[in-house]
């Protein structure tokens, strides 16, 4: 079991970041959402990890959860320090493996919404409302943030991120038979209990295959809709803005549309 060989931080110590003050105030919400959990996975995040949990406004969520997967440059410490509960992979599991960990602390700590967003500061998270609405209102059980969707914007975006999520997005919609805009956006909130209800505890979605995979199965369940959201990308292309690698990480993007849509894998 995974779960046996993390190492959690609490944040017992550390000061309280923004969304930790407004931690078990879910006050604004109704409908059927009662806790929220913020799940960042983080690769050798230093820098903009922080700036990624600093701009978590008050009482979006009630705790946010760094799974650091064994990065080199004090990722993990500097989630700690600002309020975040932190968990380390005793390896790089990959991010799929990860957002695996993630779930799995929702469901063992009673959160019943799972967000899902980048460590590296190219989500907003003042918009993680917008996920959360379609689900209050009991619309839908995933909720999958959209740069192309009317609403949703893209800052400083690189021509080949157009290409490439623009390519990806049609072969979605093509071989789900559903509309998808944006199927590489890792932005998304889901119920707890939707993504438990998928065998998630499957090796080949260690990497970059489980974010398409828990979106393809919501589509197929229909209960997955889109909501608009911003991507911003770094001014400074210097600073590097992504660990995907061309073609090896764009087949494990692709791979989980195929499997599934073959019947191959479930
Ligand atoms: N836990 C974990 N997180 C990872 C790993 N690889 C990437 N990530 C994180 O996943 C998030 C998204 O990764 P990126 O490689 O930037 O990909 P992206 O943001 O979806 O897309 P682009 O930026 O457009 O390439 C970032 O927060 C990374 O730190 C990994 O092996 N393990
Ligand atoms: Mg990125």
């Amino acid at each position: 079991m995974i779960g046996d060989e993390l190492t959690q931080t609490a944040p017992d110590a550390a000061p309280e970041s923004a969304a930790m003050s407004g931690k078990g105030s879910a006050t604004t919400r109704r409908g059927r959402i009662q806790r929220v959990l913020l799940v960042l996975p983080a690769l050798n995040e230093a820098g903009k990890i922080g700036a990624t949990i600093s701009k978590v406004p008050e009482r979006v969520v009630d705790t946010i959860l760094v799974i650091d997967d064994y990065s080199t440059d004090g990722t993990g410490e500097e989630a700690a320090a600002l309020g975040a509960v932190v968990i380390r992979h005793p390896q790089n599991m990959g991010v799929g493996a990860a957002i695996r960990t993630g779930i799995y602390y929702a469901r063992d700590h009673g959160y019943d919404v799972v967000v899902v967003a980048a460590s590296d500061d190219q989500d907003i998270p003042a918009e993680i409302p917008r996920l959360l609405e379609p689900i209050e209102q009991g619309r839908a059980e995933f909720v999958q943030g959209s740069r192309y969707l009317r609403g949703g914007k893209r800052v400083h975006h690189p021509l080949s991120r157009t290409i490439m999520t623009w390519v990806y997005s049609a072969m979605f919609t093509l071989i789900s038979f559903h509309r998808v805009t944006d199927g590489t956006n890792g932005f998304r909130a889901f119920l707890t209990s939707t993504a438990l209800s998928f065998p998630l505890d499957q090796e080949w979605l260690n990497r970059y295959e489980l974010e398409p995979y828990l979106y393809f199965r919501c589509l197929q369940k229909g209960v997955a809709v889109e909501a608009p959201a911003t991507k911003v990308y770094p001014v400074e292309r210097k600073i590097g803005y992504t660990k995907m690698r061309p073609f090896r990480d764009w087949w494990k993007i692709f791979r989980p549309l195929l499997l599934l849509r073959l019947g191959m894998r479930h």
